[in-house]
């Protein structure tokens, strides 16, 4: 039995890929610990695909992953926060705007992955990295309150990445990018580091906006 679960998404927004999924399949592929399993980027359907993962695989690490067109950086979020602001439509067609993810319940939950210390082991790796302290009001969001509040009992968490080069190419557009090999590698090491890290490291990783 895989004793880490990695998630990605399909793609979403009009792109025809994810990074996320590529990604994490390419992980996924390489190691026998890790089950990959891509989630729906609809807010009906992404909890319901994360519950069946973890019943059917009981992993003691979920960590989920998701684009971030935009961000320079491999992102290690560290809130997840109980509101559902949808700026387009999901996948489904909904465009859900200012709804509690869980009704009742609290406004926010930590990440319980030691983002310091993944941030650190994934630089070190060669890959840029930072800790992230806002995972937006998307399906992302969703994904990461879901699995804090329903599975409070598994170390997770969630990750943001980059545009893949391609993506940028095909836009024409000037943007940032990083690699999905490159995205596979910070993946494995961010795993690596959460299994034998108890103790986050004390150093900074905070931001003044
Ligand atoms: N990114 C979106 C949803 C799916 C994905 O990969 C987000 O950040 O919410």
């Amino acid at each position: 039995m895989a004793k880490v679960l990695l998630t990605g998404f399909e793609p979403f927004g009009g792109e025809p890929v994810n990074p996320s999924w590529q990604a994490v399949s390419l992980v996924g592929a390489r190691r026998d610990d890790v089950a990959a399993v891509e989630l729906p980027c609809a807010f009906e359907a992404s909890l319901p695909a994360l519950r069946a993962a973890v019943e059917e695989h009981r992993p003691s690490l979920v960590v989920c992953v998701g684009q971030a067109g935009g961000r320079l950086e491999v992102s290690l979020e560290r809130v997840a926060i109980n509101l559902i602001d949808a700026r387009i439509p999901d996948n489904a067609g909904a465009q859900p705007v200012d709804v509690p993810v869980v009704p009742g319940a609290p406004a926010a939950y930590f990440t319980s992955l030691p983002v310091k210390a993944c941030v650190a082991a994934i630089r070190a790796a060669g890959v840029p990295a930072a800790v992230s302290h806002t995972a937006g009001t998307y399906v992302c969001n969703q994904v990461f309150y879901g699995l804090r509040h329903h599975f409070s009992e598994l170390r997770g968490g969630f990750v943001h990445v980059p545009f893949s080069p391609e993506q940028v190419a095909a836009s024409g557009k000037p943007g940032a990018s990083l690699g999905v090999d490159r995205v596979a590698v910070a993946l494995e090491v961010l795993v690596d580091t959460a299994l034998k890290t108890t103790e986050d490291l004390a150093v900074t990783g905070g931001a003044e906006h």
